[in-house]
């Protein structure tokens, strides 16, 4: 549950740290799961990762994977003969999107009593889990992301996605912490969406982004276990990873199921994956 100055802070700011959720087992067990994921994905399904070219970002690949475990790769992996540079491990953007469903270890602990009283705590009615990514931000290739709001991609009426991000190494400015902007969730409503056009594998933005103030931005460096916990119009970003280490996360986005999700979001579940209520999930 979030202390009355977490609460305080995630009210006022769009953001709060909650320190040692993961323990160093926890850490172990996901980061070696990630590590297996990797070694055993097909090198054939190729998809790399990026928010600066959205015809990459909306491809099929990247499209049909609300409801599969996929990995996409770093933009800066490839040679210009489009021959991976370094291995395979360390080329890896992330992994996505239905980890906390579909993988024991990733599903063990994201479904967890602590995340669903945090949840209940920040304000949510019925909790559910719409997404995770294992976020790898590779040593030396490890691509930027964009300021943007995740209201942006995950959107319901009213807003109520909300990020719980967990940092699986120390995340310093150094290795490519989170940033954002304090009050932005206040400040900036979200006027941008991420739509997709029925099935099909199209998509497209509406609104334009605000004129966000880049001096505004400020480091959110943490420890290897602790999370973040971030209001979906809070705008984040993460530089480029120019360091020698990377900065492992994994990160569990929640919308509420009261909440009203259109069609039109990119993010679909089919038939054979349908979400679950995490009030149902946990005992
Ligand atoms: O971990 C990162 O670098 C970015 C994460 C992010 O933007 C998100 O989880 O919404």
């Amino acid at each position: 549950m979030l202390s009355e100055k977490q609460l305080a802070q995630y009210k006022k700011d769009g953001y709060t740290v909650i320190q040692q959720y993961a323990t160093i087992m926890q850490i172990a067990e996901l980061r070696a799961e990630a590590d297996r994921i990797i070694d055993q994905f097909d090198m054939k399904n190729i998809s790399i990762f990026t928010t600066e070219n959205q015809t990459d970002f909306a491809d099929r690949y990247f499209l049909d994977s609300g409801d599969k475990i996929r990995c996409f790769f770093e933009e800066n992996a490839f040679d210009e003969k489009q021959q991976l540079i370094g291995s395979k491990k360390l080329s890896i953007n992330k992994i996505g999107h239905a980890l906390h469903d579909l993988n024991t270890t990733f599903n063990t602990f994201s479904y967890q009593r602590e995340l669903l009283n945090l949840a209940l705590s920040a304000g949510f009615k019925n909790p559910l889990m719409i997404q995770s990514m294992y976020i790898c931000k590779q040593p030396g290739i490890g691509g930027a992301v964009d300021p943007h709001q995740d209201t942006t991609f995950l959107y319901t009426e009213p807003n109520s996605c909300t990020g719980f991000w967990v940092a699986l190494e120390d995340a310093t400015v150094e290795n490519s912490c989170l940033w954002g902007i304090p009050g932005s969730h206040l400040k900036y409503k979200n006027n941008r969406r991420y739509l997709r056009s029925g099935n099909e594998y199209k998509t497209s933005f509406t609104g334009e982004w605000e004129e966000w103030n880049h001096e505004e931005m400020v480091p959110i460096e943490v420890k290897a276990g602790d999370m973040v916990i971030f209001d979906g119009n809070f705008v984040h970003a993460s530089k480029e990873n120019t360091s020698i280490n990377s900065r492992h996360a994994y990160v569990m986005h929640l919308i509420d199921a009261d909440a009203f999700y259109p069609d039109d979001n990119w993010l679909k579940r089919g038939e054979d994956c349908p979400l679950m209520l995490m009030k149902d999930l946990i005992s």
